[in-house]
């Protein structure tokens, strides 16, 4: 499909209108024209074929003209004059956060800048800021923007990792039916993003599974090939590395290239003070194997309990890790219900209805819809007239829908003056109530949560430190104040599971594990796919050592309710 081809050409032709200075609103068709094209499910080829193009809503003649001739010939006229004159190395500057085209075009034609390297001197050096329009502030979020851009370069998100290893597994089972093949490395641990993809597998037929590997669809280069590893990089620019190793190895093999590396340094130091000697073959004394081929068996020879992987980053798990003394971590499914999801209401594309059927089909007992409120008019937030609306629709569906409840929740804003978007006397309404800080990110963050959670229809603080990962560094708080407050107030922290965001982060959830805070996983989701990402919230909450009765998802419905604030 050609689908994302044109989604990122219009979008760059949209960028380099705008450095240009071009037509307002033949920037803002471009950008229209990207958004439909992203979200279309069918093939705009086989679309072009059945001359309905111009069914689509924001293309019109001149944008379908050049998807045909994009079609026909791999190319469009028009958008390579454009670009032509334009270095390529500035237009890629764009994917840095808080640089867009008019930032761009007025650092280019004032300091002749035209790479990363050349902005960052400028920005150091002072010249950046003193141009109009700039500043300190200014120059200072560039900064992070570079910063965030290159650990993006670096390292992928869980979720896109996470799929291309699920896709690469089922490719390799179906042309060669193997049984063992798993990920290990930084993706089974469950970190946030991943760096590369580590694959393990147990075969006695080598060159057969090699050469399947290498010849995986979606491989844009083969990095190294031999007789028992290969590695190749993908098309979205990840390296994959698969080893090959023997079934009585398979479980060192698996624990050492799980890691981390410093886990791993701690456990080779025990098995040395106890004279033996463990790598990626086995754990041994003298040159016999006394295990290997699974992991329980090398933890529990080195007088150790088996440690999940999430736990792995030497935070203290091999101190604790005596028989009995690992906590049990919360499992995926004992997850009764997703805290946190948007209806069409406000600004999702699923259904109150739709949400709830997926919803049965993930085995959940209860849902909470939480829509924006009334002043997060860029998310369509709800006017109080369609919040009763919407009560009632819910009161419908928990009537047709029997097997879960559909619990009425809102998203409520905490504005920037500290007060919460709609008065008690609406609040008190819901069944569950998350305020968020959205707008005025700076403006006393800390002070503003410690009003809202001193309210006592606020239930949960949602994604408490408003990072995301790939873009924005977060609000400027004091986290040791406001988990204190929640402590106090008995207010729910959120770990919001949204690939994106996993905030709380694995650490703050471990924190606010020891200060007795409960936690509160949603999705966020603003489709029904989305539903899905709770394997990412319940990831994190394992590598913060969270337990079940640490998260409130695991409660029945009737015990969720009974523990919020009185
Ligand atoms: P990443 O890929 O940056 O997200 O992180 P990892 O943890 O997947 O790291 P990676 O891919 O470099 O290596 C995979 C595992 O192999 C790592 O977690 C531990 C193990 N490993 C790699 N290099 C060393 C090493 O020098 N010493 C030890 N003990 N283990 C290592
Ligand atoms: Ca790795
Ligand atoms: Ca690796
Ligand atoms: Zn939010």
């Amino acid at each position: 499909m050609k689908n994302q081809e044109l989604v990122a050409i219009f979008e760059r032709f949209a960028d380099a209108l705008e450095f240009k200075g071009d037509n307002f609103f033949k920037i803002l068709a471009y950008r229209k024209a990207s958004r439909v094209l992203n979200e279309l499910t069918d093939d705009v080829a086989v679309m072009h074929e059945k001359n309905q193009l111009h069914t689509l809503p924001g293309i019109g003649k001149a944008i379908a003209d050049k998807i045909i001739e994009y079609l026909n010939t791999g190319h469009i006229r028009k958008y390579e004059e454009t670009i032509a004159d334009i270095p390529a190395s500035l237009l890629d500057m764009l994917e840095i956060p808080n640089i867009g085209p008019r930032t761009l075009a007025i650092i280019y034609h004032q300091l002749k800048v035209k790479t990363i390297n050349e902005l960052k001197k400028n920005i150091k050096n002072g010249r950046f800021a003193k141009l109009p329009g700039m500043g300190d502030k200014k120059a200072a979020n560039i900064m992070k923007g570079i910063e965030l851009y290159k650990r993006s370069l670096e390292r992928m998100s869980i979720a896109q990792a996470s799929d291309i290893a699920d896709d690469l597994i089922e490719y390799i089972k179906s042309v060669i039916g193997i049984e063992k093949i798993v990920p290990a490395g930084s993706l089974r641990r469950g970190k946030e993003t991943v760096g590369d993809i580590d694959i393990l597998a147990c075969t006695k037929y080598n060159k057969k599974l090699l050469n399947t590997f290498i010849k995986y669809p979606g491989t844009r280069q083969i990095v190294a090939a031999g007789t028992t590893k290969a590695s190749i990089i993908t098309d979205d620019g990840m390296q994959i590395d698969l080893r090959i190793v023997r079934a009585t190895s398979f479980g060192a093999a698996l624990q050492y290239f799980t890691g981390s590396k410093a886990h791993n340094i701690k456990l080779r130091n025990i098995a040395k003070a106890r004279s033996m000697k463990l790598n990626e073959y086995g754990l041994f004394k003298g040159k016999k194997q006394i295990a290997g081929k699974t992991e329980e068996g090398i933890y529990r020879r080195l007088g150790l309990a088996m440690i999940p992987p999430e736990m792995r980053e030497d935070r203290g798990e091999i101190e604790i890790a005596q028989p009995g003394n690992i906590p049990k971590l919360v499992d995926r499914s004992e997850i009764l219900g997703d805290l946190h999801m948007h209806s069409s209401y406000s600004d999702s594309e699923a259904k109150i209805q739709e949400l709830a059927l997926r919803a049965t089909k993930l085995g959940y007992k209860y849902i909470l819809i939480a829509d924006h409120s009334k002043s997060a008019y860029y998310a369509h937030g709800l006017e109080i007239d369609r919040l009763k609306k919407q009560w009632q629709e819910i009161d419908r569906f928990n009537r047709q829908i029997p097997e879960i409840t559909i619990l009425k929740g809102i998203e409520v804003d905490i504005l920037p003056n500290g007060r919460l978007d709609y008065p008690d006397n609406i609040l008190k309404q819901f069944d569950l109530v998350i305020a968020s800080i959205h707008q005025g990110f700076n403006r006393n963050a800390t002070e503003r949560m410690i009003t809202a959670m001193e309210n006592r229809h606020v239930d949960i603080i949602g994604h408490p430190t408003g990072r995301l990962i790939s873009s924005r560094e977060g609000y400027t708080i004091d986290i040791n104040k406001i988990m204190e407050t929640a402590s106090i107030t008995g207010t729910w922290l959120e770990l919001n599971a949204f690939w994106d965001r996993l905030d709380l982060n694995d650490i703050h959830l471990k924190t606010a594990k020891d200060t007795g805070i409960k936690i509160s996983i949603g999705t966020d989701a603003h489709s029904v796919e989305g539903l899905d990402w709770i394997k990412y919230g319940v990831a994190t909450a394992r590598r913060g050592w969270l337990e079940p009765e640490d998260i409130v998802n695991t409660y029945t419905l009737d015990r969720l309710l009974r523990s919020r604030k009185k």
